[in-house]
C-alpha cells in the first residue's frame, strides 16, 4: 500500500516534490502521517490556455506552463474537472489559472479555475 501511494505521487515526489511540500515521507515516516501532510500542503496551481471543453465528460484540454509545486514541465494535456467548477463560464481559447487537488483515485483534478490575463 505504501509503495502504491508513492507511485501515485510520482513524478513530484521523485523529482523534487519533497522540497516543495516540505513534509513528504522520509524512509521511516508512517504512511498516514505523510498523507496528511500532503493533503494540508498548499494546492498546486498552474496557468495556461484552455484549448477544448468537453462538458459531458467534464474534461478540459489545457496547454499549461510549468507547475513548479509538482515539478511538471509545460505541456498540453487533458484534465478532469471536479464538481465545484462551473464549466458554463469557460471559453475555449481563453487564458486561465487553475488549482489542482488529488482525487480519491490518486489522479489530479482541477478544483478551481479563474481567468488569467
Ligand atoms: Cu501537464
Amino acid at each position: 500500500m505504501k509503495l502504491n501511494w508513492i507511485c501515485k505521487l510520482a513524478p513530484a515526489l521523485i523529482a523534487g516534490g519533497s522540497a516543495a511540500f516540505g513534509a513528504l515521507p522520509s524512509a521511516g515516516a508512517a504512511p498516514d502521517a505523510a498523507r496528511l501532510a500532503f493533503a494540508q500542503a498548499e494546492k498546486p496551481t498552474g496557468e495556461g490556455t484552455l484549448n477544448t471543453i468537453d462538458a459531458a465528460a467534464r474534461r478540459l484540454n489545457i496547454t499549461h506552463g510549468p507547475v513548479a509545486a509538482l515539478n511538471w514541465p509545460g505541456m498540453t494535456m487533458d484534465f478532469a474537472v471536479g464538481p465545484t467548477v462551473d464549466l458554463t463560464s469557460l471559453k475555449a481559447g481563453s487564458k486561465i489559472r487553475f488549482t489542482l487537488s488529488r482525487g480519491a483515485d490518486g489522479m489530479f483534478v482541477i478544483d478551481r479555475i479563474e481567468p488569467a490575463d
